[in-house]
């Protein structure tokens, strides 16, 4: 390494690229991973300065995510497992935007004046200051977490632990439970909170006889890392009663994981072609299947009906599902003064807000990004939120936990809202802990997947297409991101297609992960969704 990070992970020496702008995007800095060292080194050299003047432990975690194999990642993990804090996210771009030369002088100042609103001398390491070091199954992770290391020794951080093999929301828990005086830190405690739960809230489920739910699930694991941690889940003391049994599908764990990460499997894939993904081709008709993505943050179950119809139930299905189930046991317990909240982006499937509207829930829409999601969601006694791709969870307010605290003779349903809580991961989405969460509830209602299914709501039919592009500084959205402010000619545009078609909406948005732009359409039928998308296409264009 230089003293900027600039060696590749192929041993290549890399200049920072001075004709690219990069930035703290949806989900931290995501590029191709050639070009991802001096990025993970400068990230560790931020993560040290915010462990410093925090005196507490730090995450970063190496992964891109449902991205390929050839693309990595670096974000910043908060001392509370949540996402970094926006002024962060500034100074974050900032630094790796910097050339080699300001570099050393940009970190100086930068260490020098947070120190100082910190009230600390700065050269001050204060003891708790800590990073952990996380990553998936990448080939070009290893490197990566070295840099990022080096970053944090940069800025005097040499307190380092790292977690090879993580799930991204196993890594966020993790940072979570070490800052907390009295949680105990323990690799494993996060999935033993998760089953034990799981494993009281089946033995209390009211129907005994079960006629629709059958306890079998095939997992797409996405040649990720999650093919790893749900063994773990299944490794209880208590294994051979296992409430249900899982089968797991690409759990590549060797070389060909690298080949076939998040390659036509996943949830991202199967949520954007709305298709089995590669090895599913044999799965019988009406049998319930999931998928995780790449580190295992994102859940979608689907299926093929009798009709050979594919079904596919996305993260706005599980947020419904869920809702259904904690207003059934508020209302048992006459328990009104809690309050209860859905977050939902701007992909959030029509139906679904209809559906929330229709239980007295007025579903908040935020921008893309759990970063967005997630404190919104705080606002709520119980708060729901999900991203349509897969990624959410339930967060709860102190009243909550208050309100839950085990009594000699509580009722029934409050036993089973504690335990649903138990069973939730709720410092951040997490895609295994959420099958545990979906699971219980099906079991809870006897419901099989077709069930589900039909019995809460059906998506109106949508499409999302994505499109290369190079300069996506052009764009501006409303906070919503439901409309362009810029380039306002474009949105005039679109507004003449969408009202050319029945019951549409539509639009469009720069993604903050790939070089890419997003389209969105709803409209009465799957083709006309489509259509409806590649028009709005070839305005983008
Ligand atoms: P971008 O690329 O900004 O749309 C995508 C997802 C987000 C989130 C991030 C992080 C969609 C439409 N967007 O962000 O929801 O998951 O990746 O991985 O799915
Ligand atoms: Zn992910």
């Amino acid at each position: 390494f230089t003293r900027a990070g600039n060696v590749n992970f192929n041993g290549n020496f890399c200049p920072v690229l001075q004709d690219k702008k990069f930035r703290y995007g949806t989900a931290g800095f995501r590029y191709p991973n050639e070009e991802m060292t001096f990025i993970a080194f400068r990230i560790g050299f931020l993560a040290s300065l915010r462990a410093r003047s925090l005196n507490q432990v730090v995450g970063v975690m190496v992964t891109a995510s449902h991205n390929p194999t050839g693309d990595n990642g670096v974000k910043i993990i908060e001392p509370t497992g949540h996402m970094l804090e926006n002024d962060w996210e500034h100074l974050a771009t900032e630094l790796v935007n910097a050339n080699d030369t300001e570099f050393e002088e940009l970190a100086s100042s930068t260490e020098k004046s947070i120190m100082e609103k910190t009230g600390l001398k700065t050269e001050t390491i204060p003891d708790n200051a800590k990073i952990f070091i996380g990553s998936d199954t990448r080939d070009s992770s290893p490197w990566l977490m070295r840099a990022v290391a080096r970053g944090a020794e940069f800025g005097r951080v040499l307190k380092v632990n790292e977690f090879v093999n993580f799930t991204t929301p196993q890594l966020h828990y993790i940072v979570y439970a070490t800052n907390k005086p009295n949680l105990s830190f323990d690799r494993l405690a996060p999935v033993r909170k998760t089953t034990d739960a799981f494993f009281e809230f089946i033995k209390r489920c009211p129907s005994k006889q079960l006629e629709n739910y059958k306890p079998s699930l095939i997992v797409d694991c996405a040649n990720g890392v999650g093919a790893l941690w749900v063994l773990e889940y299944l490794n209880h003391p208590e294994q051979k009663n296992f409430p249900m049994n899982i089968t797991l599908k690409n759990d590549a764990k060797d070389a060909a994981a690298n080949e076939y990460l998040n390659r036509d499997c996943g949830a991202d894939f199967v949520k954007l072609w709305r298709t089995f993904p590669r090895g599913f081709k044999n799965v019988p008709s009406e049998t319930r299947c999931a998928a995780l993505d790449g580190d295992a943050d994102r859940l979608v179950y689907f299926y093929s009906n009798n009709n050979g119809v594919f079904i596919l139930l996305d993260g706005d299905q599980i947020a419904a599902l869920y809702a259904k189930f904690l207003i059934k046991q508020l209302e048992l317990l006459g328990a009104k003064d809690l309050s209860i909240g859905v977050v939902q982006t701007a992909y959030a499937n029509g139906n679904s807000s209809r559906y929330f509207r229709s239980l007295g829930i007025e579903p908040a829409i935020v921008a893309t990004g759990v970063k967005n999601l997630h404190p919104k969601s705080e606002t709520y006694d119980i708060g729901i939120y999900f991203e349509a791709n897969g990624h959410g969870t339930v967060t709860f307010s102190e009243k909550f936990w208050d309100f839950v605290k085990e009594t000699p003779a509580d009722p029934e349903p409050k036993i089973m809202l504690r335990l649903f809580s138990q069973i939730i991961n709720d410092i951040v989405g997490d895609g295994i802990a959420d099958l545990f969460a979906v699971e219980a509830i099906l079991r809870y209602f006897d419901w099989s997947i077709g069930d589900w299914a039909s019995k809460i709501y059906t998506d109106v039919p949508s499409a999302q297409l994505k499109i290369p592009f190079r300069d996506r500084s052009i764009f501006q959205t409303t906070p919503d991101e439901t409309r362009l402010i810029k380039p306002e000619v474009m949105q005039k545009e679109i507004d003449v297609w969408v009202s050319k078609f029945h019951g549409a909406r539509a639009f469009v948005r720069p993604s903050g992960t790939e070089p890419i732009v997003r389209i969105y359409a709803e409209a009465d039928t799957d083709e006309n969704a489509l259509h409806l998308a590649y028009r709005i296409a070839h305005v983008v264009d």
